[in-house]
């Protein structure tokens, strides 16, 4: 007897039964979330000097995208500094049978639920979308995100956790419908830069966004990827599908200035119509 508190039996074969295998964020991971952190800390600078040279009508589009970069900028602070993160029991087994305890950052969820409605926003006011429809493609992508957060952070069966992602990937799926065909529908009401702009941030979505799904499936899936890995990817991606599409969007808008986007009628009807509150009722 060791005197330990709590008395465990002797270890019956080569392993003691507490053993844990723990997958973790080692010194690579830290310094990338601190880098990115880095790259969105500028990029909010940019974007309010980027704002205050435009006309106050015009900022629309750098309000959304500046609280998309301030989210993110915050989302990475909280992670460099090794918060947001929790352990989830996978389920994988070591190579040694033991049970795999993997870190997963959650402050990512929460980011995303804030920044990719408001990058759908972006382009669903880009296209003049109804409003009725812009609404229905922000509630299934928070949908998404939800799905997605329960799949990443329960600690259950290997079928539940699949079945979580499968009906995240079908949120998924609807908003890219709504982008390519409803999205596309407004957008070609509108001015030729409008619309090739449309295109290319529409385009910019349907690749970057399916990184993501792809990533996930990754950490959990066969040849189960390094939390230093997951970090680079998500990185990478957040990268680009904020601060790249974000400059791109401001900058191709600021050329066309002339371009009045045509809104759909519910949004310009006069009062007097039959309406549901705000929003008409044929919308
Ligand atoms: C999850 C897992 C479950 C299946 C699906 C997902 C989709 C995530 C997406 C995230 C996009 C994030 C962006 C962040 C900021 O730039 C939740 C990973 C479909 C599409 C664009």
């Amino acid at each position: 007897h060791h005197g330990h508190p709590t008395a465990l039996p002797p270890p019956s074969g080569h392993l003691p039964p507490f053993h844990v295998h723990r997958e973790q964020i080692t010194h690579v991971g830290m310094r990338t979330l601190w880098v990115i952190f880095a790259f969105f800390t500028l990029s909010v600078v940019i974007t309010m000097i980027m704002a205050k040279r435009v006309e106050r009508k015009l900022r629309l589009f750098h309000l959304i995208t500046g609280i998309i970069l301030v989210t993110a900028h915050a989302s990475y602070l909280v992670m460099a500094c090794g918060m947001g993160v929790t352990w989830v029991k996978s389920f994988k087994h070591a190579a040694d049978g033991a049970p795999v305890l993997r870190q997963v950052f959650y402050a990512r969820y929460i980011d995303w639920a804030i920044t990719t409605p408001l990058l759908l926003l972006d382009l669903a006011l880009l296209a003049g979308m109804p409003k009725i429809q812009i609404v229905t493609i922000l509630v299934a992508d928070v949908f998404m995100i939800v799905m997605g957060l329960f799949a990443a952070l329960q600690d259950a069966s290997e079928k539940a956790r699949w079945f979580l992602y499968a009906i995240s990937c079908a949120f998924y799926l609807y908003v890219l419908f709504g982008i390519v065909f409803a999205g596309r529908k407004s957008a070609s009401l509108q001015s030729s830069n409008v619309r090739r702009v449309y295109n290319v941030t529409a385009g910019m979505i349907i690749v970057l966004w399916t990184g993501y799904p792809i990533i996930f499936a990754l950490t959990e899936g066969k040849g189960r990827i390094s939390v230093d890995a997951e970090v680079i990817c998500y990185g990478v991606l957040d990268v680009i599908a904020k601060i790249v599409f974000g400059f791109y969007l401001l900058s191709a808008h600021s050329h066309s200035e002339g371009d009045s986007v045509v809104l759909p009628e519910s949004w310009t009807e006069p009062r007097g119509s039959l309406r549901y509150g705000a929003i008409a009722s044929d919308d």
